[in-house]
């Protein structure tokens, strides 16, 4: 690739600001690059883990009762340190996190806008000793809230307000996949340059896929609806024979439904009536990604970014994936067909 063909990822950044956004600042790219230094940081850690004594856990366990393992709190770390030295940002909320993080105490007029991030620092960290794919995921929302005492209400904005979305991939290569409202674009990181370089320009799930992906331990404890559901993706009523494919990180399964389409499920189950997975920092992220790569995302009856969220590490059924998929789901949803 000639030198005059590369698109990096703080360039496309700046592109879509000046495309999108003449009059705004150049600090919401900046809080951007933010999040791609961290991710190149966390990449070099994850690319070493069996070598530099990083894997496994520590004694310590987060505020979700999931121990932590040596790389999400270096992961936490590097993201607080990177997003917290950009200037603008005034709020960070961590999976890690009991409590958000007030970088700066109250808005000043003189720093421009201010932004509030919300991350899963390393999701899916229990797999990374078995060398599975893992990744950061992120959401960006503009800090509006006039009451700078209670963090929480910068936080607690329901999906719809998101500025910006995405994750990164620590897998056989390292991606960052971002959405700002206008597509989504996935950029590969080159370790030659150390950069993240422009790879898959305005990604579209395809309509209708022939993957489903859920973990089927649970099935016996899923909603009716939705076991009724899963019989029929495997019973090949239409003319697809639908493929299994379940990684067990969020990240990796999502990004091969974004690619590949079909639809990805965690429902409620006996163990977490809600769903394992939070709205907030893995959710709702996930949501802005999909719809703006033509899919949708749901509990199965409402739409994730429509959900106004009441606690920072709530947790929510997640539905996502290619729109025949998620049609056929809602219909089932809508109507559980007779016992
Ligand atoms: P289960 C990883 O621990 C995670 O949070 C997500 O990345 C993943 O989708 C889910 O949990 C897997 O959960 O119950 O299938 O092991």
């Amino acid at each position: 690739m000639s030198s005059a063909s590369i698109m990096t990822a703080p360039q496309h950044i700046q592109e879509q600001q000046r495309k999108h956004a003449p009059g705004a600042s150049g600090d919401f790219s900046w809080l951007l690059t933010g999040i791609t230094l961290a991710g190149k940081m966390v990449a070099a850690e994850v690319r070493r883990a069996g070598l530099n004594d990083v894997l496994g856990a520590t004694d310590d366990v987060n505020v979700q009762g999931e121990v932590q393992q040596q790389l999400d709190v270096f992961a936490n770390n590097a993201l607080i340190h990177c997003l917290g030295s950009r200037g603008n940002v005034g709020v960070l909320a961590s999976e890690e996190n009991e409590n958000p993080v007030v970088v700066r105490d109250s808005r000043d007029g003189n720093h421009g806008d201010e932004y509030v991030v919300v991350f899963d620092p390393l999701d899916g960290s229990s797999n990374i000793d078995l060398n599975v794919s893992v990744g950061t995921i992120f959401a960006i929302f503009r800090r509006d809230s006039a009451d700078t005492d209670s963090p929480e209400k910068d936080v607690l904005k329901p999906g719809i307000e998101q500025l910006a979305a995405g994750y990164v991939l620590y897998g056989s290569s390292t991606m960052l996949v971002y959405t700002t409202g206008d597509g989504v674009d996935g950029f590969t990181l080159d370790p030659m340059i150390g950069a993240f370089v422009l790879s898959h320009p305005k990604i579209k799930m395809p309509e209708k896929g022939n993957i489903y992906s859920v973990n089927e331990a649970y099935a016996d404890s899923f909603p009716t609806y939705c076991r009724h559901y899963l019989h029929w993706l495997k019973s090949g009523t239409d003319d697809t024979v639908y493929r299994s494919r379940y990684i067990g990180s969020l990240v990796a399964d999502f990004h091969r439904t974004l690619l590949k389409g079909g639809i990805f499920m965690y429902p409620g189950t006996g163990i977490y009536k809600d769903g394992k997975l939070r709205l907030m920092y893995e959710a709702n992220p996930i949501a802005f990604l999909a719809e703006q790569a033509g899919g949708l995302a749901t509990t199965g009856f409402e739409r994730i970014l429509d959900i106004e969220p009441t606690d920072i590490h709530q947790r929510t059924p997640l539905f996502v994936g290619s729109r025949y998929e998620m049609e056929q789901l809602h219909a089932f949803a809508k109507k559980p067909p007779k016992v």
